[in-house]
């Protein structure tokens, strides 16, 4: 199947949400629809972006300066657009990324304080003027989302912020999607596996006959 452009789809969502259970059916699904795409995810999606992502998620001594950990998450996407995200998406494939720079709006510009229109601004910096096509954002109550993320693994340093922290990203989440309604879709991720893939991809196929006919 060829598409007559690249397309930078995202997901978004609190801990636990179910971004990497669901990228990994929608990648399924594409290919078996024979779509070409490359699943990439944030920090990370570059040996360098990898190395910036155990930095900033390990547990540390150190007090991490929001400042410092903004500048991180945005030299990681830098080096990932540049070098995987641009690049597939001028071979016209699909991009399916775990996380962009919504995540870095809601972590960093809104719940760490530093500005949501500064930190706006930095991302279109950073990200070389690359927007997502569509992002879906799984949509969860923080808590729910919280111990189903502890029933998998330990948490990392982000995830062992305050249940206040993750509802502030949440409330961000909301009003970005207020904001931007024909790009940022709210998905219920309190549904069962089954039921959130079907709403995703209902909001996938839209966009690939929208943008796409070849
Ligand atoms: N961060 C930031 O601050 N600024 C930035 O700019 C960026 C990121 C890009 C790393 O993100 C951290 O970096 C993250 C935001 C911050 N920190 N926090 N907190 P990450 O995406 O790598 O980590 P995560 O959000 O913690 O992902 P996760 O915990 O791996 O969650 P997930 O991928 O959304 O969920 P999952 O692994 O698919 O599912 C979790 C469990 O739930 C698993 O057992 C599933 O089988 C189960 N599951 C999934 N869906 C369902 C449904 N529908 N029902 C029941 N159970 C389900």
């Amino acid at each position: 199947m060829r598409l007559s452009s690249g397309l930078l789809i995202t997901f978004e969502g609190g801990e636990g949400a179910g971004k990497t259970t669901l990228i990994e059916e929608v990648a399924r699904q594409l290919q078996s629809e024979g779509y070409p795409l490359i699943k990439t995810r944030e920090p990370g999606g570059t040996k360098m972006g990898e190395e910036i992502r155990h930095l900033l998620l390990q547990h540390s001594d150190t007090k991490v300066s929001p400042y410092a950990e903004l500048c991180l998450f945005l030299a990681s996407r830098a080096q990932h657009v540049a070098q995987v995200i641009g690049p597939a998406l001028e071979e016209k494939k699909i991009v399916l990324c775990d996380r962009f720079n919504d995540s870095t709006i809601a972590y960093q510009g809104a719940a760490r304080g530093l500005g949501i229109d500064r930190v706006t601004d930095f991302c279109a910096f950073a990200s070389q003027g690359v927007e997502p096509n569509l992002t879906l954002y799984l949509d969860i109550d923080p808590a729910i989302g919280l111990s189903r993320a502890q029933r998998t693994r330990a948490q990392d340093r982000i995830e062992s912020e305050t249940i206040s922290f993750h509802t502030k990203i949440r409330e961000t989440f909301h009003s970005l999607h207020r904001a931007y309604p024909h790009r940022l879709y709210l998905v219920d991720a309190e549904q069962p596996i089954a039921k959130v893939f079907s709403d995703a991809m209902e909001l996938i196929h839209r966009l690939i006959s929208r943008e796409c006919h070849v």
